[in-house]
């Protein structure tokens, strides 16, 4: 005999059905990395925990303006990756709050990005900074590959470097805090205005001006070897070079917003990026930065960071708006300015 369900199961069924998707939950995220790994961790979070997230994509500089501008009524609950120190920034600002969340399996670098922030910002993976190059342009317009710093601010390189801008992109801001971590502020500011004569263009976004060079529609970029890495492993032309002065690094960082709507589900983002498998996956997507869970698999495609020359990026100096405020303004004087005299 058939069963009859009557309406008055259907729509009680209905009811539960609906109160459950409530009770699980929503989320709004920023997310700093590529588009493509923040689709797949958007995806796979409301796949593990039934939570609906709402995702947009920004760069570094952008969230921490837009985090600072919704302070008094955030509508955002979780800043999710990109560059660490604007991450700091905000944790300073009181834009952030602690999560909680059990540090015991991630690496030191990872750990640090707690520690100088009292919880409210932790490291989700590291990268190195580089340049890359066109190898096919290179060798079509008769130019030296660059192997240092120094040498982009050689005059042959006119109108031949792509990088972006660090007002907008925590990749450029984590070049401009380099620079001057490794030749001091003064030196700093004149080879990065001498190599400014040799820009394109500034790009609003850090991973655009690599794109750029694998198109081949610049030479030379500066940005993250991980993701120069991404392109070349997809067929792209280009060759990536660590700087021989040596160079520096990010942490990129996951934090909760200061009166953050979905405080719960936010604790559970935190916790799901700090997995090792979820860290493991980054590598569908081809992200190739160094995971910071210790327990999480390292492509073998990652730039190990051990095989680079690094600096010991300062991170407490650098991730403080007093530093970066100053560094922003010299840049915006001296830098971007000596592109119209
Ligand atoms: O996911 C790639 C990546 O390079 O993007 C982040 C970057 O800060 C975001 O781009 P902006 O430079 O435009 O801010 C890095 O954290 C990350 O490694």
């Amino acid at each position: 005999m058939k069963k009859k369900i009557s309406v008055s199961t259907a729509l009680f069924g209905l009811a539960m059905f609906s109160q459950a998707a409530i009770a699980a939950g929503s989320l709004n995220v920023v997310c700093s990395a590529e588009q493509s790994w923040c689709d797949l961790m958007t995806t796979e979070f409301e796949k593990q925990t039934g939570i609906d997230v709402a995702m947009v994509r920004k760069s570094t500089g952008e969230t921490l303006a837009q985090v600072r501008a919704e302070s008094e009524n955030p509508k955002t609950d979780i800043w999710w990756g990109g560059t660490g120190d604007p991450h700091l920034i905000a944790a300073s600002e009181g834009l952030t709050q602690p999560s909680g969340v059990d540090t015991s399996d991630l690496l030191g670098w990872a750990v640090n990005m707690s520690n100088i922030s009292e919880g409210r910002t932790v490291g989700i993976y590291a990268g190195a900074l580089g340049i890359a190059y066109n190898s096919e342009l290179i060798k079509e317009k008769n130019l030296e590959a660059p192997a240092c710093w120094k040498d982009l601010t050689d005059v042959s390189y006119a109108g031949e470097i792509q990088v972006a801008n660090p007002n907008s992109s925590g990749t450029a801001y984590t070049e401009l805090a380099t620079f001057v971590q490794l030749f001091g502020e003064e030196e700093a500011i004149s080879l990065l205005t001498e190599i400014g004569k040799n820009v394109n263009q500034y790009t609003k976004s850090g991973s655009a001006p690599s794109k750029a060079a694998a198109r081949g529609e610049t030479s030379i970029s500066i940005g993250f070897m991980h993701d120069m890495v991404k392109l070349a492993s997809s067929g792209f032309p280009l060759e990536i070079v660590a700087p021989c002065e040596g160079t520096g690094y990010e942490v990129g960082a996951v934090s909760i917003i200061e009166g953050a709507k979905n405080l719960e589900s936010a604790k559970k983002w935190v916790e799901f990026s700090l997995d090792p498998a979820v860290q493991s996956r980054s590598v569908e997507v081809k992200a190739f930065q160094v995971p910071s869970n210790s327990k999480a698999t390292v492509a073998p495609e990652s730039p190990g960071l051990s095989s680079i020359k690094l600096i010991d990026y300062d991170f407490a100096t650098y991730g403080s708006s007093e530093t970066r405020q100053r560094l922003l303004a010299r840049w915006d004087t001296d830098v971007k300015n000596a592109e119209k005299n």
